[in-house]
């Protein structure tokens, strides 16, 4: 055989050899760096929410576009940055909760601003006053649960601990507690989301040389049980709970050094595929994925030095434009309806006449236009998009932690929200007030 012969069914051979690590197979560049380039564009469209957790993507990206990135971040600080007028216990400006705030703290050091400023220990100590408030209600009022939820608490207990900040150890001891009675679940299901933000806390905790030996080893206990419900929440098709759960799932892995093991290059392709299927358009699940694909977590932010970086990112990188909706000419019907149980009659029943490629919420428009019975409802915009907080006047309540859920009938959890839905002709959608 030809010496070159040989040489191409080696390479072949190499890349037909399946993922051994977690590792992104040859070949996946340009996909990435579409990712990537989208969310620089995202960065940069005024009309899209701010969000530290994609400044922190294109951060902890290998390649950059410094001068873009340097702009979103002053766009970060004028919103997130507390107003010097406002008080700890809480102004009259509406504040950052704690998922927010330790969001922007995660942006701050991946951006790797000293923080030994005046304003730089104010942001710490807000974050540390939200964590303790958090125990407080997990402890007195909450039932054991906190003011906002174990994944928001998780962030904050991750920021301060990037930032090698020493935390306060009940707070610590409150995540751990959560962690061994099964509290990281959401109407009473695992939430592989929370498990993962927590696991990554867990983490950090343990890697920080701060505290001592016997909270270590419950710490490092913490790690390994988190792991491994994670891995054993690995579906046929190679995601940890769903798809969108995965990358946050797979970054765990990457920061326990759990890559060899052969689930993670199975998650690994199941994101890539997904990705190349354009699945991922939601900018808050995209901004939890890059990282993954450049072998990264959350961790890694702790010791960027934020120097030497290549410079090259561009916008006009040609990528398939995936988050652009073209609505069809053919008109399509979706079936809505609307239970607030105990209740058994349903508030609203009514098919809904849209053009195909509508969204869930174009549906919950035009039920508002078209009559004839009177259907209402309100959002609130979040970092993942617009929440749905209110139907037929019925406001969702933190408090009481009830929410609208989405379902397709008769009873499959959606896994977008409204904006991102996309219904089928002939599809019924329900609108059920359920607990979380
Ligand atoms: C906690 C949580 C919830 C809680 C939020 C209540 C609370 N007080 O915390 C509850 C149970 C209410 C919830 C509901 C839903 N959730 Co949820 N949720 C999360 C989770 C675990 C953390 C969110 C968070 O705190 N982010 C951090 C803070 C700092 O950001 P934030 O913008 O301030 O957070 C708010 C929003 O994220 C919002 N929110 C929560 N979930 C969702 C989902 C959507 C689509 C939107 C627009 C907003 C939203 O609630 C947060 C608190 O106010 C994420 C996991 C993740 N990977 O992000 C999933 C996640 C975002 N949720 C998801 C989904 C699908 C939903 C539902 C659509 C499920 C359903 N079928 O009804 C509903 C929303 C329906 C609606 N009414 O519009 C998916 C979204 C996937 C995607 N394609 O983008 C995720 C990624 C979970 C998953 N792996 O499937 N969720």
């Amino acid at each position: 055989m030809e010496p070159r012969m040989l040489q191409l069914l080696l390479v072949l051979h190499v890349l037909a050899l399946p993922v051994q690590l977690c590792e992104i197979p040859r070949g996946n560049s340009a996909l990435i760096k579409c990712l990537n380039t989208e969310l620089l564009r995202l960065s940069q469209d005024l009309t899209e929410e701010l969000n530290p957790s994609v400044y922190v993507a294109l951060r902890l990206s290998a390649d950059h576009s410094l001068e873009k990135e340097a702009q979103y971040l002053q766009r970060l600080k004028n919103v997130f940055q507390p107003s010097a007028s406002s008080s700890v216990a809480g102004g009259q400006q509406k504040q950052p909760n704690t998922g927010r705030l330790a969001l922007y703290l995660l942006a701050l050091r991946a951006a790797c601003q000293d923080m030994e400023t005046l304003m730089g220990r104010q942001l710490v100590t807000r974050l540390k006053y939200h964590l303790h408030k958090e125990k407080e209600q997990i402890a007195f009022k909450g039932n054991g649960r906190p003011i906002t939820s174990y994944y928001q608490y998780s962030l904050g207990v991750l920021a301060l601990c990037v930032h090698g900040k020493k935390i306060d150890t009940h707070v610590i001891q409150k995540l751990l507690n959560a962690e061994k009675h099964n509290k990281f679940t959401h109407g009473g299901k695992l939430s592989v989301d929370t498990k993962a933000m927590a696991g990554l806390a867990f983490a950090c905790l343990e890697q920080a040389n701060l505290y001592e030996p016997r909270l270590v080893a419950a710490i490092s206990l913490a790690v390994q049980r988190v792991t491994d419900r994670i891995l054993q929440a690995q579906t046929t098709k190679g995601t940890f709970g769903n798809i969108f759960s995965s990358p946050l799932a797979v970054q765990l892995l990457i920061a326990t050094g759990m890559s060899k093991k052969p689930e993670c290059p199975k998650g690994m392709d199941a994101l890539l595929g997904s990705l190349e299927q354009g699945h991922f358009q939601n900018p808050m699940i995209m901004s939890q994925l890059l990282p993954v694909l450049d072998g990264k977590s959350y961790l890694d932010i702790a010791t960027m030095e934020c120097r030497a970086e290549q410079d090259t990112l561009e916008l006009d990188t040609k990528c398939p434009g995936s988050r652009t909706v073209i609505l069809g000419t053919k008109m399509i019907t979706v079936q809505l309806a609307v239970e607030h149980p105990p209740s058994p009659e349903t508030l609203y029943n009514h098919s809904i006449q849209v053009p195909s490629g509508s969204s869930l919420q174009d549906v919950l428009r035009t039920a508002v236009e078209q009559g004839p019975e009177q259907f209402t409802y309100e959002t609130q915009n979040t970092l993942h998009g617009p929440l749905l907080t209110a139907v037929m006047g019925v406001k969702a309540s933190n408090g009481e932690r009830r929410y609208w859920q989405l379902l397709q009938a008769p009873a499959t959890s959606l896994q977008k929200g409204i904006s991102d839905y996309q219904p089928q002709d002939g599809e019924s959608i329900i609108l059920k007030f359920s607990p979380w």
